[in-house]
């Protein structure tokens, strides 16, 4: 047993009686989006998983612990530190447990934690990547690297333009990390369908995904899956507004000298700013959006489980 994994009773019931359960990052809280609809939109993307018949578990680190399936005490925490709380990945993970800290955790150290609670679905947003200019920077999100290693699967909008997502591609093929096009052949850039990116694997049902993940994890590899799932039409951005705010975002951030950690923090709010209240409304019904699929990929790949006993 992990000496520092608190476990919510109703994550642990569902574990132990094999059903579905749905995890959650908290940075998104935090650093993604702004109070208070960051803590609204925590709440109501955990009552999405839970109304698709999945248990959710919002994953973060409170006072040293590592807590899957937090309390609603805890998410306005976060929320109302926003970026005050500390951004916690991989690397971070021992410092702050051995701190006593609190933080939120990224992509990555979400990952870490849902695969110690034995956790092999987690909806979010968009992942991080392949920063732009990573030939001279080396900015490579750490979430790649958990990819490759980590046994779950992360349902979300692609990835935003604040990346290179043909490098990000490229890097998640070298390294084995299969990308999932959900009912789409091209990879989504988070606010907006599609890209100019083709995927090689597209699969329309969410038991169609969850035989992959069923099929990768029973003859042992080693990592994780992307589920890239388009944000619905009706919420997506045009594209040029978007290439625009990017385009803006990334000189500030040049200009600024703004880099490491703080780079994708800094470029989702001015992002975000620069756009008015638009890509907000579109960044929490994509989240949404995944919620529903995820909690129908947790559901299928538990029946197969099941199924083989
Ligand atoms: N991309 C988004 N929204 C987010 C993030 C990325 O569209 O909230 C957050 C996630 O927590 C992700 C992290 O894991 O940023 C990546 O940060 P970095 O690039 O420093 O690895
Ligand atoms: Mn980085």
């Amino acid at each position: 047993m992990n000496p520092y994994l608190d476990i919510h009773p109703d994550v642990q019931q569902a574990l132990s009686k094999g059903r579905a359960v749905v995890a959650l990052e908290s940075t998104i809280i935090s650093h993604g989006m702004p109070y208070p609809q960051n803590v609204q939109t925590a709440l109501a993307v955990e009552a999405e998983v839970l109304a698709n018949g999945a248990v959710p578990a919002t994953i973060a680190i409170m006072n040293g612990r590592l807590v899957v399936g937090l309390n609603r005490q805890a998410i306005e925490t976060l929320g109302r530190l926003g970026t005050q709380a500390m951004k916690v990945s991989r690397r971070d993970v021992p410092f702050v447990v051995a701190a006593g800290q609190t933080g939120a955790t990224t992509v990555a150290a979400t990952m870490m934690l849902a695969a110690m609670a034995g956790i092999r679905v987690f909806a979010t947003g968009g992942i991080g990547g392949v920063h732009r200019g990573a030939s001279e920077s080396f900015d490579v999100s750490a979430d790649l690297q958990e990819l490759a290693q980590t046994p779950v699967a992360v349902v979300c909008a692609g990835a935003k333009s604040i990346l290179d997502l043909g490098l990000t591609l490229e890097y998640l093929e070298t390294h084995g990390v299969p990308v999932v096009g959900y009912q789409t052949d091209h990879l989504p850039a988070f606010f907006t369908q599609d890209s100019a990116y083709r995927l090689e694997h597209r699969l329309d049902s969410a038991h169609d995904i969850a035989r992959v993940m069923r099929a990768k994890w029973a003859m042992g590899l080693a990592g994780g899956v992307v589920v890239a799932n388009p944000i619905p039409a009706e919420f997506a951005l045009p594209r040029s507004t978007m290439d625009a705010a990017v385009e803006q975002a990334l000189s500030e951030a040049a200009a600024q000298g703004i880099t490491g950690k703080a780079s994708t923090p800094f470029l989702l709010a001015r992002v975000c700013e620069i756009t008015g209240g638009d890509s907000l409304t579109a960044n929490i019904r994509l989240v949404l959006n995944n919620a529903r699929l995820a909690a129908a990929i947790a559901l299928a790949y538990q029946g197969f489980l099941a199924e083989s006993g």
